[in-house]
């Protein structure tokens, strides 16, 4: 029950069309398969999306990192050994995204030795989640085919529309488009990516004050620490700390501070182990959370699903789960399936999954 060995492998998939938002814009699924193997020839597997504009990790540092630093000081333990785990790549700062693979793929290794769900073992608070569909920046009748496209192919009626575009009137369109062609029975909340000052948050919010947004989330810049506590005071719509609240500590300030009502948590970037304190963190201060993507593919969606479905907090409103659909192709031999407008939480032990090898060996950039 010892980590033998960690391998991290790039791979380059293509998107269909690109995702833009306000601090970047994602052409190929460029991510880090990370797998970590037993000494009783189990391997748990995870994926890391490198997300440089957010948080300065590529997919080369994400492999230099784990290869160099993290993997060399975690061979040897136990697999439940999780604290010392995280207390030894703790000694390095930053590197969320490769760190958290490890974290995850850890856990599905350890589900796969005891025969168990690693999401029973995280919780097991129920077997499904609904999905919410990122809309990213296109002109507004782009925007809205690809909203009711979603909603008619695969039953999703939640949507997080992105702004923090200027002028501000470009994503006041948007969501005005998007409301008045999917009707008032479903749910829009807008994301910005820091895109805007807090000014211009406010004014936005006001101009769309009759669209009947449930979320906001981070509208201005991350560090602007005083000027999303104004915006709080200012608005009635729940604002979320996605990249301001990236640790624990940051959603002790954001929470405490006043600069953020509700959570974004990310497995892709706090893995399992971190994800549960923040999430226990929030539920100890009544902070609502939202089961955030990092614009994952199939291997990260399954690991937000395990999450998000094993507790009562991340599974009482739709989790942000369906990027993937815009990827040409995955790594998974039994593609992940949206109906209903829900994702299903994996069978079988660990996470449920098996990686093909036939498409690891066409997608792998390292050989
Ligand atoms: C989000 O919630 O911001 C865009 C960039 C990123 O890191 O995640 C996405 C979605
Ligand atoms: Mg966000």
């Amino acid at each position: 029950m010892k980590i033998a060995r960690i391998e991290a492998i790039p791979f380059a998939i293509p998107y269909r069309k690109p995702l833009r938002f306000a601090s970047g814009e994602v052409h190929t699924a460029d991510h880090v398969l990370v797998r970590v193997h037993s000494d009783d020839g189990l391997v748990g597997v995870a994926e890391a999306p490198p997300r440089p504009y957010t948080y300065g990790e590529t997919q080369e540092s994400i492999i230099a990192v784990i290869g160099k630093i993290l993997a060399p000081e975690l061979v040897g333990l136990s697999l439940l050994e999780r604290e010392t785990v995280h207390a030894r790549m703790d000694r390095t700062v930053g590197n969320p995204a490769a760190k958290a693979a490890i974290d995850m793929a850890l856990w599905d290794v350890l589900g796969r030795t005891l025969d168990v769900g690693v999401s029973a073992l995280l919780g097991g608070f129920t077997d499904r989640m609904r999905v919410s569909h990122m809309v990213g920046f296109a002109p507004d009748d782009v925007m809205v085919a690809e909203a009711q496209r979603v909603r008619d192919t695969y039953g999703i009626t939640t949507f997080k529309v992105k702004v923090g575009r200027r002028p501000v009137s470009l994503d006041v369109g948007a969501c005005r488009a998007l409301r008045a062609a999917l009707g008032p029975d479903v749910e829009l909340y807008v994301d910005g990516n820091r895109g805007w000052t807090p000014s211009e948050a406010a004014r936005s919010l006001d101009a769309m004050a009759d669209l009947d947004l449930t979320l906001a989330e981070e509208l201005c810049p991350a560090d602007d620490v005083l000027g999303r506590r104004w915006l709080v005071g200012r608005t009635g719509v729940p604002t979320v700390a996605d990249e301001s609240a990236t640790t624990p500590a940051e959603v002790t300030r954001e929470l405490l501070g006043g600069s953020a009502t509700m959570i974004s948590i990310k497995t892709a970037r706090t893995g399992f182990t971190t994800s549960q304190q923040i999430l226990h963190q929030c539920a100890g201060m009544g902070a609502e959370v939202v089961l955030g993507n990092q614009i994952d593919g199939q291997l990260g969606t399954a690991c937000a699903v395990a999450f998000g479905a094993a507790h009562r907090l991340t599974a009482r409103r739709a989790g942000e789960l369906s990027n993937f659909l815009d990827m040409r192709d995955d790594l998974l031999t039994v593609p992940l399936q949206i109906s209903g407008g829900e994702l299903a939480v994996r069978t079988g032990p660990g996470l449920g999954i098996e990686i093909d090898p036939d498409k690891l060996a066409h997608y792998r950039t390292d050989v």
